[in-house]
């Protein structure tokens, strides 16, 4: 599946002022014309406020339904897990399937008033009546769609958020990059994106999951200096977790966690030893990700190398060896692109048969 947000394609949903006025105004000027002279003119009054109850039916039923139809499709692959991970979280799909639903209905109702006073129109025995009983179920068939007006306001705001999401390719590995706040997260992946220019720096607590993209040079023998081939991947930048359960998560995280649950191939956790004082919770934090995530490869760094000194790096490397000892001692700065990118390379091409079974589960 090639990379794409279903929720651009949705066009902006009216509120149900502007969606009755269109579909008032279509009506009437649809309406006016056909009517013979020939014709006496109670049954021409009878036939235009007929016709004119029929459009309006007609167009508010296509408009509600048109929503219904262009709302992605929560069950199906159009909508990757992590956009409904998200729709969940921030609108709750169970009341977006519900608020559709209810669309449908007020289409049935809209139908029910239509064919009520269809028939009472034909038997209407002055034009005057005709037009009352036409003006009367325009009035209804407004109420109706008066109702749903939180609703679509409410359809809105998510076309709104959800577009905003990026699109991912499900088919290409994916690297999530996870950490405690402010360790370089962000700074790892402009590394590693420098070429590419829709990422820029950046300045900010990332707030939202942003996806990168690069490429993985595949080559021949380990003397080969040309690759042969060049693998497309994905790389994710989260806003920072602390060490604290899922419950007390605040929305900002979820998305983190999202992301690592629906997204990741593989996942690189920054720690960051200027942060001293953080280093446990650090390390607890890892823990619960490396326990909740079991089967997909861990990259564990730590960066800033730059920022510290030789003792510390020196204590560094005991605490290293007495907290994480299965995980070699890999120390970086961010400010060095080509070690990041080399890291970056070193660690697909040894877990490669991983992330290849990871993509195939996602
Ligand atoms: N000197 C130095 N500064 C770094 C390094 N990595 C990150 N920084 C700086 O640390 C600060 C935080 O870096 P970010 O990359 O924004 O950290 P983050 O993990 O994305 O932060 P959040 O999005 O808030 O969780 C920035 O001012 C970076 O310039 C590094 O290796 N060396
Ligand atoms: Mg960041």
């Amino acid at each position: 599946m090639p990379s794409n947000n279903p929720f651009r394609a949705m066009k902006p949903i009216l509120s149900a002022e502007k969606l009755f006025s269109i579909a008032h105004d279509e009506a009437m000027k649809r309406s006016v014309k056909g009517t013979s002279e020939n014709v006496p003119l109670i049954r021409r009054a009878r036939k235009k406020e007929a016709t004119r109850i029929e459009l309006l039916s007609k167009a508010l039923r296509n408009r509600l339904f048109q929503i219904v139809e262009e709302f992605p499709n929560i069950g199906s692959d159009e909508v990757i897990d992590y956009y409904v991970e998200i729709l969940d979280m921030s609108f709750g799909v169970d009341k977006v399937r519900k608020t559709l639903g209810s669309f449908s209905g007020s289409a049935d109702v809209i139908w029910k008033i239509k064919r009520e006073y269809l028939g009472d129109v034909w038997h209407a025995k002055t034009v005057i009546e005709a037009k009352h009983l036409r003006r009367t179920a325009y009035g209804r068939m407004k109420s109706v769609i008066r109702k749903l007006d939180d609703r679509l306001k409410f359809i809105e705001d998510i076309r709104a958020k959800m577009r905003n999401m990026p699109a991912f390719d499900m088919e290409q590995p994916t690297i999530c990059i996870a950490g405690y706040p402010n360790v370089g997260k962000s700074s790892l992946v402009n590394a590693v994106t420098a070429a590419a220019p829709e990422i820029g720096v950046y300045p900010f607590t990332t707030k939202e999951v942003i996806v990168g993209h690069f490429n993985i040079p595949v080559f021949a023998g380990s003397d080969a200096v040309k690759p042969i081939t060049e693998i497309p991947c994905q790389i994710v930048d989260t806003p920072g977790l602390l060490d604290r359960s899922l419950e007390e998560r605040n929305e900002i995280e979820l998305r983190a966690v999202a992301a690592l649950k629906t997204l990741a191939t593989a996942i690189i956790f920054i720690l960051d030893y200027t942060q001293n004082s953080e280093l446990n919770q650090q390390i607890n934090l890892l823990k619960g990700i490396k326990k909740n995530f079991v089967g997909i490869p861990i990259l564990i760094i730590c960066g800033k190398k730059d920022l510290l000194s030789e003792e510390q790096k020196e204590k560094l490397m005991e605490y290293w060896t007495l907290n994480i000892p299965q995980n070699e001692f890999i120390l970086v700065s961010m400010n060095d692109q080509g070690e990041i990118v080399q890291l970056i390379q070193n660690f697909y091409k040894k877990n490669h048969q991983e992330i290849a079974k990871r993509l195939k589960e996602l």
